[in-house]
């Protein structure tokens, strides 16, 4: 798997190996090819496949991937380096040196003057321009139309969840859509402060566009790790979105290709078998055992995420749950498969912990965990529990006799179960000198609220009086003080 590195840390050997090789496919033609591509997109408009959409970021992936691999026929020790604008703002930075991109353009026409790719004595003419645009030469200038996104900016970008939202363009939204506004906020200055031919529809045309394109894939990377649950957004067949941009839609230009590349075929990086030098080495799987006693651990890192894996050899109800004063965020992942989402949780649990409970089949399962905050650390602890483990929920007839319960402990929480077969009007109520607090939820999900009710009944009982369909359904009883203990019945009629 090829390492793409952060262009500041190349050796001199790996800056002309790149250079050499850029340089290659310019003569050979593949490099115009390459340009041409890129043009050919933004002049479709409002039919943009790249560019202006969700699949902005697939769009690109895919195109990068190929430049490398063309890269890397010439020169099978060559991956895309990125250029992180963040740290490298000058043109003083390394980038810009005669041993690498060359630097900023002079003169009136910006030309570029210095480096590889300087037009001088036929060096790297510019064969595929914008329609009207007789400029032969790489332009460039620093700075003149905008400054380069900070870290703040890009911090602001990867707090953005979803990925994208309606209306699926330009214009949805900077608080909602991830993918604008990496793409408007933090991709399109870059192409500005470098200024000229990176300006234009033919971008490409100087190679600092794959370098600065390398770092958008990089922070799209970054913000697929730290979002496990985020999926690509739009599904297909969402209405009012252009050709290209659904998540299994063929991306023209390679659309009439036996298998094309879809936004869906290149979410995971490293299925394309590229990594980048900064990603923290793959976690270690840490087991659990089913009941056993919850296990320690940590969010240690900013953006760290803990693995976890337990096997379920029967098939049943299992709880996964955290614990502590850390808002971790939990996704469930298998079976047997880690890249198989099932789903994500943040809150269900105790406080801010994350609980998921769910039926599963045989296999092995994975949990990924991360907090809250992709710049906050803490520790937490986390268990399973098996259908053996979990307590077991008392049944309460419909008409039947009241059942008998304690509130023995401060914030204790007893829940019970009752099941309608004959729908309609059911009264849920308690009884006795106890304060009891009840709510109510179903049915069949033990998490889908219905009602609660303190003081309805006779004294300081509760009572919830509810048409109900026909399935399982799920009461709690604790005390109305978080601290009150005392005995009650409960019971269900209809
Ligand atoms: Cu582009």
């Amino acid at each position: 798997m090829g390492t793409r590195k952060n262009q500041a840390s190349l050796t001199p050997a790996e800056r002309a190996a790149f250079v050499a090789a850029v340089k290659a496919l310019k003569a050979g033609g593949a490099y115009d090819v390459f340009v041409a591509q890129h043009r050919t997109a933004f002049l479709a408009g409002a039919n943009d496949p790249a560019h202006g959409g969700p699949a902005f970021l697939p769009w690109h992936r895919e195109y990068l991937r190929r430049f490398e691999r063309a890269l890397q026929q010439v020169d099978p020790g060559v991956s895309l380096p990125y250029w992180d604008w963040t740290v490298d703002r000058t043109p003083a930075a390394s980038l810009w040196g005669a041993d690498f991109m060359g630097g900023n353009g002079t003169g009136a026409n910006r030309r570029v003057m210095s480096g590889p790719f300087a037009f001088s004595t036929g060096e790297w003419p510019l064969n595929v321009r914008d329609p009207g645009d007789t400029t032969s030469f790489l332009t460039r200038a620093f700075g003149a139309m905008g400054s380069l996104p900070t870290q703040q900016a890009v911090n602001a970008a990867k707090n953005v969840v979803p990925y994208d939202s309606s209306p699926w363009n330009a214009n949805s939204s900077m608080n909602t859509s991830f993918r604008n506004r990496l793409e408007g906020v933090i991709h399109n200055p870059g192409h500005m402060w470098v200024g000229g031919s990176m300006m234009a529809l033919s971008s490409p045309n100087d190679p600092v566009f794959w370098l600065h394109h390398c770092n958008i894939d990089r922070l799209w990377a970054e913000w697929q790790r730290e979002n496990p649950g985020r999926l690509y957004l739009p599904p297909n067949g969402t209405p009012g979105v252009v050709a290209g941009h659904g998540l299994d839609d063929p991306m023209p230009p390679w659309n009439n290709e036996a298998a094309p590349p879809t936004p869906r075929s290149v979410l995971d990086h490293h299925a394309l078998d590229y990594t980048y030098d900064n990603e923290p080495v793959s976690p270690q799987t840490v087991s659990l055992t089913i009941d056993a006693s919850p296990v320690s651990a940590s969010i240690g890192r900013a953006g760290e995420v803990d693995v976890f894996s337990f096997g379920v050899s029967a098939p049943g109800s299992y709880v996964i749950e955290t614990e502590g004063t850390t808002d971790v965020v939990m996704g469930l992942y298998g079976p047997n498969d880690m890249g198989t989402f099932i789903v994500e949780d943040d809150d269900s649990g105790a406080g801010r912990n994350s609980r998921i409970a769910r039926n599963l089949a045989p296999g092995t399962y994975y949990a990924r965990l991360r907090h809250y905050s992709s710049s906050s650390t803490g520790n937490y602890s986390i268990s399973v529990k098996g259908p053996a483990g979990q307590p077991v929920i008392p049944t309460i007839q419909v008409n039947g006799p009241a059942v008998q319960g304690t509130i023995s402990a401060a914030n204790e929480r007893d829940i019970y179960t009752f099941t309608v077969t004959v729908p309609g009007s059911h009264t849920i109520e308690t009884a006795g000198n106890t304060d009891c607090f009840l709510i109510l939820f179903g049915p069949a999900n033990p998490a889908t609220f219905i009602a609660q009710d303190d003081d309805s009944g006779p004294g300081t009982n509760s009572r919830i009086v509810a048409s109900l369909g026909s399935g399982a359904y799920f009461a709690h009883v604790r005390h109305y003080s978080p601290t009150g203990i005392g005995p009650y019945s409960i019971s269900v009629r209809r």
